[in-house]
């Protein structure tokens, strides 16, 4: 004991110059030091021996998991993106909790950088929800650059514009902000990514040796969804609008493609479902096939600026001391279920990509994670250990990057309350889903039960007609249909129901389902 004691002493006195040593006497001086040593975060475990972990946020608009090829997809080419798969994690289950506006972005955006819940988040707007003024302002100061500036990283943003938590994002050191959504380098995603590539060329050509949050943020796969001319022809897309019949080298339509949405959705004249460009108010093949052309072009592109980043880094050395998160703000339909937009739950839009590589996470690893985008800013603060602020929400997934858990709760709850209310809700648990819909004054009042492990794709029984299941190539089976209505599940819909009135109490939601 003493001689760890003094080993600790002699540790500690190297703290301090040596004029400063001489007048402090040795107890004091292992008072003061083990005072100041409590303030200096740990490092978290992975992390290269003596250095913090630098953090590399990627953040793209409107992205859903199945457009990616570490969730399956396998037309649309990021070889980057499989890379940091392969070399990390892959989440399945990762959401974001939803929205009580159209522009579902800022809501989500706002819950990244906050780690607060949806209906608690600044902005947040419902019967009986009141913030004070200061609530922007305070929020901010807890926020993803404020805590990682006050733990000494240095803070970059590059990211579209609006649509997100003002105050929070003004907060980052260097920020580098534009809507970049056209087929052209300097308009496109190649500007979010030069931003990056030249924050680092600066801090490299600097000797700069504090570690570093960069929120690599994107205009793109967000509509208008203008591809660069080679990637456009690559994927059969055309940006000025599909022909009459579908291009030969456009990809497939989805597996739970619908022509049309079997009842409304509830929130008339929906930008997403009725203004974007080159779709509109069309559902047909070579309309959606158009679409997804010109989204894979867009999102090979955002893949490409991706590892100009991750060379980058790797030629300062910089790779393997880094956490890489790549995720979305939320996901989005693009024709599957009859659906353009991001204002449903159904899970290509409630569920967001999520994949990490790090040090300490297993190359090639996979898990279920049942998390929220909330989750990331506690998780980040874990693995930088740095102290998670007292009014974050979220939870860390460290556990489940580091293979000691596979997931962190085991109920997830999702919120569209952006048209007319109270909107949809849903609830997941145990590979079952409820989809509940109250919109439109009551004329719209659905239930939908999903049984996830057999009916991964949410098929309902409109995709069950001849001629859809010849033009899709599928062949659900009798179970791979919406389970709300038969009575031998009665039992299971009830059990979500409750589970989802706990949860909507729970978390704050001021409205209630009419059933
Ligand atoms: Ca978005
Ligand atoms: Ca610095």
């Amino acid at each position: 004991m003493f001689r760890s004691l003094s080993a600790t002493l002699v540790g500690c006195r190297r703290l301090f110059k040596p004029r400063v040593r001489r007048l402090i006497p040795p107890l004091a001086m292992l008072l003061l030091a083990t005072i100041i040593t409590q303030c200096i975060p740990t490092q978290a475990a992975g992390a290269e021996s003596g250095k913090r972990p630098n953090i590399l946020f990627i953040l793209t608009d409107d992205q859903a998991q199945e457009t990616l090829s570490a969730y399956g997809n396998t037309v649309c080419q990021t070889p980057n993106l499989d890379r940091l798969a392969a070399e990390g994690m892959i989440l399945h289950d990762a959401h974001h909790m939803g929205a009580w506006t159209g522009a579902v972005c800022t809501a989500s955006r706002t819950m990244i950088m906050t780690g607060r819940t949806v209906w608690r988040i600044p902005g947040a707007r419902g019967p009986g929800i009141k913030q004070a003024k200061s609530f922007r302002r305070e929020a901010a100061q807890q926020s993803m650059p404020a805590v990682f500036n006050r733990a000494g990283y240095d803070t970059f943003r590059t990211c579209k514009k609006g649509n997100s938590f003002k105050e929070a994002n003004n907060l980052f050191a260097v920020s580098k902000v534009a809507t970049k959504r056209d087929g052209t380098a300097a308009g496109g995603s190649q500007w979010h990514g030069d931003q990056v590539v030249e924050y680092l060329k600066q801090r490299q050509a600097a000797h700069d040796q504090d570690p570093f949050l960069i929120y690599f943020g994107f205009s793109h796969p967000h509509d208008p969804r203008n591809a660069t001319p080679e990637l456009a022809a690559k994927y059969g897309a055309h940006n000025e609008g599909p022909s009459e019949k579908p291009d030969p080298k456009a990809p497939a339509l989805q597996v739970n493609y619908l022509p049309k949405h079997p009842f409304h959705h509830g929130h008339p004249n929906l930008r997403d479902e009725v203004a974007v460009q080159g779709v509109l108010t069309k559902r047909d093949e070579a309309t959606v096939r158009n679409e997804l052309g010109r989204e894979y072009a867009c999102i090979e592109n955002v893949d490409r600026q991706i590892g100009r980043v991750l060379k980058q880094l790797e030629s300062m050395g910089e790779l393997e001391n880094t956490y890489i998160f790549f995720t979305a703000d939320h996901g989005i339909a693009v024709g599957r279920h009859g659906l353009m937009g991001k204002q449903n739950l159904y899970e290509h839009t409630w569920r967001v990509p999520l994949i990490v590589r790090g040090p300490g996470i297993k190359a090639g690893s996979e898990a279920s994670g049942y998390t929220y985008l909330l989750d990331v800013l506690p998780t980040l603060c874990d693995l930088a250990g740095i102290e998670i602020p007292d009014v974050v929400e979220g939870r860390s997934f460290r556990a489940v990057l580091e293979g000691k858990a596979s997931r962190i709760r085991d109920v997830l709850y999702g919120v569209y309350s952006g048209g007319t209310k109270p909107g949809m809700r849903s609830i997941k648990t145990n590979g079952w889903k409820l989809i509940k819909y109250d919109v439109l004054d009551g004329q719209v009042r659905e239930t939908q039960l999903f049984n996830l492990h057999e009916n991964p794709n949410e098929f309902l029984v409109e995709h069950h007609a001849e001629g859809l299941k010849k033009l899709l190539g599928i062949r659900p089976t009798k179970s791979q249909i919406d389970l709300a209505e038969t009575a031998t599940y009665a039992g299971k819909r009830r059990e979500l129901e409750a589970l989802l009135r706990k949860e909507m109490a729970r978390l704050g939601d001021p409205y209630q389902l009419a059933d």
